[in-house]
């Protein structure tokens, strides 16, 4: 793990990936919970989800002419829905009409390619799994606020969530084994853990990493119980949300002179929606994704403060990587 880390110290600059059912409505990645989209009605984006423009070897060629070191994709987001093979549901790419294991497609390129692959994986929100804890429970955004609870969502008791919890670790076997050269684990979202800490065993989730795969390098935002190998705060580091959660103060103070990754996006500036910026393909800031002069001013504040830039794309619905940012990622290391 030592020379996993020293590497990704030094790689400054990485390609994130958000890339789900939520892209064929481009109304990024929370679309789900903020349109309060009916679980049956949004299901069934999965019969439609043929990823025809994922290519990984593109992708991977297209970071690297960028100058990127790694990849970071989004294996499951909040949503629930996989994109990889799965024995523990179906809602995933291969059991979709693209029939098709993303994460295992990429594992290669970038293996071939030579640039590190890290997994990003929803850890504490799952607005699909019956078992995730309910709004009640703890978190708002734990569920889209249905009127009528979905006959799908079977949460009744802090025990239950267990069920979820064994399911996220049979999950990390499967990916652990299936891709076994990643770089790294990337969890999120830490305000789903900071309001409800207990509800997560996460000794027991490193502790299951560890073991399986001792190389695999693991983070959770900011931190969840200080034992991350780097600290990930998002855009201008939301460190500071320690303020209101005490165990969040504490993870802070064990991580703070850890390696360090921010993340940011290419597509800002969309008022109205966590803090100013989506993750998924919005179509709504189509012509407004960064330049090649904001993406460099991006870089250059990251070799400043010795942080690695991880900087994301929303593909569009089938895939394929948005031609704004192809342009900008293809022009970046140009005069
Ligand atoms: C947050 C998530 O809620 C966003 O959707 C996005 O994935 C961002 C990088 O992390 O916690």
């Amino acid at each position: 793990r030592a020379a996993n880390l020293h590497w990704f110290q030094n790689a400054q600059f990485g390609m994130f990936i958000h890339y789900g059912l939520y892209s064929q409505l481009g109304k990024g990645e929370w679309v789900q919970l903020l349109d309060t989209i009916p679980l049956d009605e949004y299901v069934i984006l999965k019969d439609k989800f043929t990823a025809s423009g994922f290519d990984a070897d593109f992708i991977v060629k297209l970071a690297k002419k960028a100058g990127m070191e790694y990849i970071t994709i989004t294996s499951k987001h909040h949503e629930g829905f996989c994109l990889f093979k799965t024995k523990e549901t179906d809602y995933n790419s291969v059991d979709s009409p693209a029939h098709r294991d993303l994460i295992g497609e990429l594992a290669k390129a970038c293996e071939k390619g030579g640039l590190g692959l890290f997994l990003y994986y929803s850890y504490a929100a799952d607005w699909h799994h019956p078992y995730f804890y309910s709004r009640e429970a703890g978190w708002n955004n734990a569920r889209p606020a249905y009127k009528i609870r979905p006959k799908e969502y079977l949460y009744e008791k802090p025990e239950d969530f267990r069920k979820y919890v064994d399911y996220v670790h049979a999950q990390l076997r499967e990916l652990l084994t299936q891709y076994p050269t990643i770089a790294g684990i990337w969890f999120d979202p830490i305000m789903g853990f900071y309001a409800n800490p207990g509800a997560f065993p996460i000794d027991e989730t490193y502790a299951l990493i560890r073991k399986l795969s001792p190389h695999v390098l693991i983070s959770f935002k900011q931190g969840a119980n200080g034992d991350e190998d780097f600290m990930a705060p998002e855009r201008s580091g939301n460190a500071t949300v320690g303020d209101k959660f005490p165990i969040a103060k504490e993870v802070y103070e064990k991580n703070k002179n850890k390696p360090k990754e921010v993340c940011n996006t290419m597509q800002p500036h969309f008022s109205g929606f966590h803090g100013g910026a989506t993750w998924g393909y919005n179509k709504a800031i189509d012509g407004h994704h960064l330049k090649v002069e904001d993406v460099r001013k991006l870089l250059k504040d990251a070799q400043t403060n010795h942080y690695n830039l991880l900087l994301n794309i929303g593909p569009l619905p089938d895939g394929s990587v948005h031609p704004e940012d192809i342009e900008t990622l293809s022009n970046l290391k140009k005069n």
